[in-house]
């Protein structure tokens, strides 16, 4: 196995790893180890069944179904499908997942760990993930800064987005039964991975993200330190961009990353397919 760092922080590329062929017990520890340095991981050229991508999601932790089941596989019910195709007048997948910064899941009490996308089918141009580093992001603030931080919690909820014209635009696509589903959480802003002790800021500002605002503060204080930390954390140099190829399978740890697609000015006549998998850990603290 031959690890390439490319971003300055995080990001690397895997090669000699066919993960059709399953890991041994060494591999699988030198394996996790880096996904655990470098926070994602491209393995390109990859040939997996569904079955095989499955069987990769059930090492990292429990595979966790999309709250939209709709577009679920029809076979494995932990992969969901990303596509903007549409067969026999229905969409074949979902056609943007996520088009502004967000961490996976972070408006649940427990958030994603792993998530992973294997890429069935590319575009020649256009659809491109960005991911950025949010423990770098976290270590670039003044000492003063993490200890005004410090203790600080972030109240979310499924319903609330940054669109100020309509805050509310999600919850009016649930039912009553998904509104329950997603309930009010509340999640430190700056988050410690389970794993390797690195502290990163838990913040992002996708509309299904859903911050609310930071407790204990006055409404004004609150949208202030939100703004002022999404502006921080939005910054190239915390951020890698990955052009996708047919074949490549990429990793990556939601505890310390946010990401974005850019599906939403992906061409009508340019398909992208991927499947997905993301897998449970634990609450944030
Ligand atoms: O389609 C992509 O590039 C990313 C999708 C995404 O953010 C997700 O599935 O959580
Ligand atoms: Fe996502």
């Amino acid at each position: 196995m031959e690890v390439r760092r490319i971003g300055e922080t995080f990001f690397a590329e895997v090669d000699d790893v066919d993960v059709s062929k399953g890991f041994d017990a060494a591999e699988w520890q030198a394996f996790y180890d880096a996904y655990l340095e470098h926070q994602v991981l491209v393995l390109h050229g990859q040939t997996l069944s569904a079955a095989r991508f499955h069987a990769l999601g059930e090492r990292f932790g429990p595979v966790e179904p999309h709250t939209v089941s709709m577009y679920h596989h029809d076979e494995f019910k932990g992969i969901t499908v990303l596509s903007n195709r549409t067969e026999m007048g229905r969409p074949k997948g979902i056609r943007d997942a996520g088009s502004s910064w967000h961490s996976d899941y972070s408006y649940k009490p427990v958030p994603a760990n792993a998530t992973m996308l294997y890429a069935l089918e590319i575009p020649d141009a256009g659809g491109d993930t960005i991911f950025a580093d949010l423990a770098a992001a976290y270590s670039a603030l003044s000492d003063e800064k993490k200890a005004s931080l410090e203790g600080l919690r972030v109240r979310q909820q499924y319903r609330w987005s940054r669109d100020k014209t309509h805050v509310e635009a999600r919850w009016n696509l649930l039912n009553e039964t998904e509104r329950e589903k997603t309930p009010e959480v509340v999640h430190p802003l700056v988050r410690t991975h389970p794993e390797t002790g690195r502290k990163g800021l838990f913040i992002s500002n996708a509309v299904s993200t859903g911050i609310k605002d930071i407790l204990d503060l006055a409404p004004d204080a609150s949208q202030s330190l939100i703004d002022e930390l999404f502006a921080h954390t939005d910054d190239p140099r915390f951020q890698v961009r990955h052009k996708w190829q047919v074949g490549d399978l990429v990793i990556w740890d939601n505890r310390t990353l946010m990401h974005k697609a850019t599906t939403d000015v992906l061409p009508p006549d340019k398909f992208r397919t991927l499947y997905r998998i993301n897998t449970t850990g634990t609450a944030p603290y």
